[in-house]
Formats: C-alpha cells, structure tokens, sequence
C-alpha cells in the first residue's frame, strides 16, 4: 500500500507557526522524520488559506524537496497555491483534491492533465457530503466521464470516499467499507486513497491508533490502494507494508461473519477484535471501547 505521511499541516502546533513564519527548520526537520519510516508520499496541508496560499505551497514544496527526494501530496483548496505548487514539484505530485463542486471541477481537473500530476478525486458533491455509498458511486462515475473528456488517465484518479469520525457517524464510516467494495466494479483501473486519522477524530490520543490500524486493515479487505497516515505508527506502517498477517486475517474473518471465540484470543487480538466490531456498528462507540 502507498502511505502518505499526514504530519506536516497547518494545524500542527509547530508546523503552523514555522509556514506562517517561514521557518524552514521544523519543516524539514519533520520531513527528513517522515521520510525515514519509508513512507511513499508526503501530504503538504496548508489549509484553506485565501490571502498568499501560492506563495506559502510554493515555500513549502521547495523547503520540503530540498531535504527529501519524496513526491509530495499538495493538500490544499485554493486552486492557485495548488499551481503554484505544482509548477516548483520535482517528480509527479499527488493533487489534494479536486472534489465535484462544480467550480471546483473546471478548475482543479485540467491542472492534472497540465503537469501530468496524479489527483485525488474527493467524492464530495455539489450538495456537500454524500449520504451513502450510492451517493459515492454517482460521483465517481461523473468524475470519471469529466476525466476522459480532459483526457486525464484513470491510472493517476485516486479516489477518496471521505471517511467521517467513528464518534460522529457509524453509517458513513460502513458507508465507506461497503463502497471500497464498489469501486473496483465501476472502474477497474481506479486507485483509491483515504485520511485514515479521521476515523479517529476526536477520540482520546492515546487510543486512536487502535481505530486507525483496524479501520485500515477493513479497507485492506477492498484492496485500498493508498492511506494518509500517522507516519510515526510504526504498527501502522507494519500492517500497510503486508505485516501482521494473523491480526489481518482475524478482522476479515470478523467482517465475513465467520465465527470467533473472543476467549480464545490473546490480548491484542483481542483489541483488535472488539474495535472492529465498533467500527462494523455490532458495538456502540465509547471513549472506553476497549475496556468492555
Ligand atoms: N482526505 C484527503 N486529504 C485529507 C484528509 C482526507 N487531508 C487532511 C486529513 N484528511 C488527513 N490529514 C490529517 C492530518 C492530521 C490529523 C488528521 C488528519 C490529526 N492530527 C492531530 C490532531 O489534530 O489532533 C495532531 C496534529 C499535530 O500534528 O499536532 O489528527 O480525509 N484527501
């Protein structure tokens, strides 16, 4: 699987302050940290910034490929920082995202076919977030019909279904699973990507691992293609790389509904277990998920 270290973003208390004051150091500093887990792509999210976005991805691109070699993933909404960019990326970049709002369609789109950049369809919609997993796959379809006008290769679309926080909304976090099963039927060549840590998203920080290793592992089962991820969970990284073979074979079996005797199993199997059962909505999510 192709990984895509999250950890260089404007929300970041040292990341934030280091872009706004151009600050190379941390930047890099984080980055060389990054690229040393082996991860495949580095995601640059400056946010929604309106007033100097280009100037600020522009400096980002070229503080981070200064020290690393890696392509990065350029997360940002503002079309004009994303071509600012993509004019100073070495390698092919990764766009981070052009969604299906209409202007966002006309704009960002032909930046793709204009520097040969792959791009992250984000399947949201003109009304805003899809209500399920149809939703999800109207979308894709229209993604695609505007990509073979552009003649933008369906090889460089990685489509992104929006993972929503397990503690806000079990329908769409299955929404997701059961639309990774989808997606290799309505384009065979598409690729697929996720932000893994949303999944997680305002649970306690010493547990969100748990929900994002098994939240990934369940979207493994769908031949995910790429994640964003924490790039120091080194499990994670473990898991991604074709790792923990017995724990990956315990959640497919759990999701198959094949039986399984939760005594018998040892403590991390165990955590394992109860967390996919969380994520599958059989148990209702708690802070203290695990404890019961
Ligand atoms: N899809 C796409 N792009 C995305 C997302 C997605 N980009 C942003 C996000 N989702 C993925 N990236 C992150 C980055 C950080 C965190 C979560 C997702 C995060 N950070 C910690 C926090 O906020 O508590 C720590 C921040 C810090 O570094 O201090 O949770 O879904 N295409």
């Amino acid at each position: 699987m192709i990984c895509v270290a999250e950890n260089i973003n404007i929300m970041s208390k040292t990341i934030g302050p280091a872009i706004k004051e151009r600050n190379t150091k941390p930047i890099q500093e984080l980055a060389v940290k990054e690229a040393e887990r082996g991860v495949d792509y580095l995601d640059l999210n400056i946010g929604p910034t309106r007033k100097g976005g280009a100037e600020t991805m522009e400096w980002v691109v070229k503080t981070v490929q200064e020290v690393v070699e890696l392509p990065c993933s350029l997360d940002t909404t503002n079309v004009e920082a994303m071509e600012a960019g993509l004019k100073v990326h070495k390698g092919k970049a990764l766009i981070n995202s052009v969604s299906l709002q209409p202007d966002r369609l006309e704009k960002g789109l032909p930046l793709a076919k204009k520097y040969e950049a792959n791009v992250i369809a984000l399947l949201w919609g003109a009304e805003g977030m899809p209500r399920d997993e149809n939703e999800r796959a109207m979308h894709v379809v229209d993604f695609f019909q505007k990509a073979d006008e552009l003649g933008v290769p369906h090889s460089d679309i990685w489509v992104d279904p929006i993972v929503s926080p397990v503690s806000v909304e079990i329908n769409q976090v299955k929404a997701c699973v059961t639309f990774m099963s989808m997606l290799k039927e309505i384009s065979p060549e598409a690729k697929s990507i996720v932000g893994l840590s949303n999944i997680s998203n305002g649970t306690p920080d010493d547990l969100r691992h748990w929900l994002n290793k098994t939240y990934m592992i369940m979207l493994m089962k769908h031949e995910l293609y790429s994640a964003i991820v924490d790039a120091f969970d080194e499990e994670l990284l473990e898991i991604a790389r074709g790792g923990k073979k017995n724990i990956v074979e315990l959640i497919h079996k759990l999701m198959d509904g094949e039986s399984v005797d939760m005594g018998s199993l040892g403590e991390e199997e165990a955590k394992y277990a109860k967390t996919t059962r969380v994520l599958m909505g059989q148990s209702l999510y708690s802070h203290s998920w695990l404890e019961i």
